[in-house]
């Protein structure tokens, strides 16, 4: 019996890591400000988040219908805040913790080329490093950076996230002024973490 289990959670894991999907949350719950979903794309799901009840509509989600690929997809969405404040973008990935799974599955997305319309929004493109090595304007960590790469949609840099690394930063956001966001997504194995792992394959 336990080595069913073993070999229905390994199948499992195995799946999950090809199954990466686009997932941002935009989170206005610190200032209570209300979202309302607007158009999208009919390849995204936006909608407020259920599990948070009475506050959900401080919070929305936004999923991908269909696994990502290794080529860029355009995606976009809109949404309207009820009054003016600051939200939270985050960029991560789908959340996938298998029945008895003691962690969450790392799931990475990878997210280049933003354009945010309705607000302002700081180095959209990821082409600037500061000083404490980061992405500038963006909350994250290293790994979360893909830097020098010729597979970025733009310029040389692009970030990847998963359901428990993510990236974000605030907007500032004005009272019906609908915000609309369009990026590029594709799949990611997660960061490699330095050229001497593989030496030693
Ligand atoms: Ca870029």
């Amino acid at each position: 019996m336990l080595k069913k289990f073993l070999t229905v959670t390994v199948i499992t894991a195995g799946i999950c890591c090809s199954a990466s999907k686009v997932r941002i949350d935009i989170d206005g719950l610190e200032g209570t400000i209300g979202l309302k979903p607007g158009n999208a794309d009919k390849s995204l799901k936006v909608a407020n988040a259920d599990w948070l009840k009475n506050k959900s509509q401080y919070y929305l989600t936004i999923h991908s219908s269909d696994k990502l690929t290794a080529k860029w997809q355009k995606f976009s969405f809109s949404f309207t805040p009820d009054k003016d404040g600051i939200v939270k973008i985050n960029f991560l990935g789908v959340f996938y913790k298998p029945q008895g799974a003691k962690k969450n599955i790392e799931v990475w997305a990878a997210y280049d080329n933003i354009t945010i319309t309705g607000t302002e929004a700081k180095n959209c493109d990821f082409e600037f490093v500061n000083q404490k090595n980061l992405f500038d304007g963006w909350e994250g960590d290293e790994s979360n950076m893909v830097t020098g790469a010729e597979d970025a949609k733009s310029g040389k840099n692009y970030v990847i996230a998963w359901h428990d690394n993510p990236v974000y930063q605030t907007l500032k956001v004005k009272k019906g002024q609908e915000v609309t966001v369009t990026f590029f997504a594709k799949t990611s194995q997660g960061p490699v973490k330095d050229n001497s792992d593989f030496q030693n394959i």
